[in-house]
This record gives C-alpha cells, structure tokens and sequence, in this order.
C-alpha cells in the first residue's frame, strides 16, 4: 500500500514515566527527541506529509501514536487502548485523523491496541495480547469486513504486540521472529525469518518500498538486502528502553 500521510505525535519530558518491561535504565528526554527528529525526517524522505502533534500532557506515552488507531484506505477506527494509563491518548488522534477519513471506534469491553495490528492487503492479521482481546479484535474485524476485508487473530505470547514480532517488508513478505515463523495464519506470505538474537528488528517498518530497520542487526539487514529495496537504519534507543519502536511512532495512510 502506497501512503501519503502520517501522524506522529513528539514525546513530551515525561516520557520515562511511560510503561515499560525493559530493564534499559531511563530513556534521555533530549536523545529521544534528536531520534524523533530523524525518524519524521525518514518519513519525509519517503514522500509522506507528516502531521506533528504537540506531546500530551499527563501521557508519557502518547508519542507510540500507533496504538490509538487503524487506518485502512477506507476507515479509522480509533482504538481502546488495552493499557489503563494509555486510554485518554485517543481524542486528540480522533481529531487528527477526521481530516482523512471517517471514523469509527472500539468499545468497551473490547481492547485493542494498533501495534497489535498488521494490515497485509486486504487481510488483517490482529494479534490477541495483554493489549488487546478477543472481543476488540472482533469489533475491528467488523468494521474492516463492511470494506470487504478479512481478519484473523494470532496469539501473541512473546514480547509486547504482535508488531513487536512481525511485518510486512514486501506486498506477500514478512519479517518475523521465530516465535511466529510457523503459525498457519502466516503460512501464505513469504517469511524471512530473524536470528533469535537481533528479535528487536523484527519491528521494521514499510514506507513506500524504503525499509526503516532499527540500527545495529546486521544479520537481519543483511536478510533484507536480498528484497533489493533501499534500507534506512535508525537510532531508535530511547525508544527501546520503553518497549517501543520504529512502528509505534506513527500512523501511516
Ligand atoms: C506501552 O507499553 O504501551 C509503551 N511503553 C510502548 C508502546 C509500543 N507500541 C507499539 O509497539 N505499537
């Protein structure tokens, strides 16, 4: 899919306080936004129009706009966020995106968070996590199948989302980590599969046949070179250490 736009939102000063499981230490407010910088940049290198909200206060981790909703060609559904903390990030997104699309949204007591969410076509691979559950991914499927779209749901036992593990790096291809390299639902895409070791690639992000790869795995960019695409490689540390990473800052569509 070719995308035009995208929202990014800039990590606010209090971004440590935001949910985290890494044992990184606390992510540098001033490195973060230098990475923040070049990651927009990137998107504009992709000839997207980027739309940049202000940080959210009371919401250290707004700036993972990813989470609070999906964007098809057809619809934003804005999410309900499976995090407590995370729930008042969806207004100022909504607003945002009611420029470009109409919108729709998730009910209680349905969850579900975007990076959660892999659109592969006109197929919708929903991961069902601590995030999301089986009833949000139910309401998401309805709302994408009135556009004739299909859904199915993946168990996500290992790390945050199912975006942590897996995405499109081609129209039929995956990058995953060998946690869900054998799952059914994934059998009809090619699958390049990442070395147990560089996992964190796993999230690497599509823009208009330029890949965004996380820096520092070579193994898994050295897989990527073998798709012929161009390859950026972003410092995405700050963001690491808040279990977040180069698809959690922005929508695309
Ligand atoms: C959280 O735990 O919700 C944030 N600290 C990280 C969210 C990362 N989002 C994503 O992978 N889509």
């Amino acid at each position: 899919m070719r995308f035009t736009h995208a929202i990014v939102r800039r990590p606010g000063k209090d971004l440590a306080a935001g949910i985290t499981t890494a044992a990184l230490g606390p992510p540098d407010y001033v490195k973060a936004l230098e990475q923040f910088d070049a990651y927009v940049t990137a998107l504009k290198g992709c000839n997207l129009a980027v739309t940049v909200l202000d940080p959210l206060d009371g919401y250290p981790d707004a700036h993972f706009v990813e989470d609070t909703a999906v964007v098809t060609p057809d619809i934003a559904v804005i999410t309900n966020p499976g995090a407590e903390p995370r729930k008042g990030e969806t207004p100022s997104v909504a607003s945002a995106l009611k420029a470009f699309r109409t919108t729709a949204s998730i009910q209680p007591p349905g969850t579900l968070d975007g990076g959660d969410v892999l659109m592969m076509g006109t197929h919708f691979l929903i991961g069902l996590s601590d995030r999301t559950n089986a009833e949000g991914a139910r309401q998401l499927g309805h709302a994408v199948a009135q556009f004739g779209c299909t859904w199915t749901t993946i168990d996500v036992a290992a790390g945050l989302h199912f975006k942590s593990s897996v995405n499109a790096v081609g129209e039929e291809t995956l990058l995953t980590t060998p946690d869900f390299a054998g799952h059914p639902a994934l059998a009809v895409y090619r699958r390049i599969v990442i070395a147990p070791h560089e996992a964190y690639a796993g999230n690497t992000l599509l823009v208009n046949s330029r890949l965004i790869m996380p820096a520092g795995f070579p193994d898994t960019r050295a897989k990527l070179q073998t798709l012929g695409l161009p390859i950026t490689e972003l410092d995405t540390s700050e963001f690491r250490k808040m279990d977040g990473g180069l698809t959690c800052l922005s929508l695309r569509f």
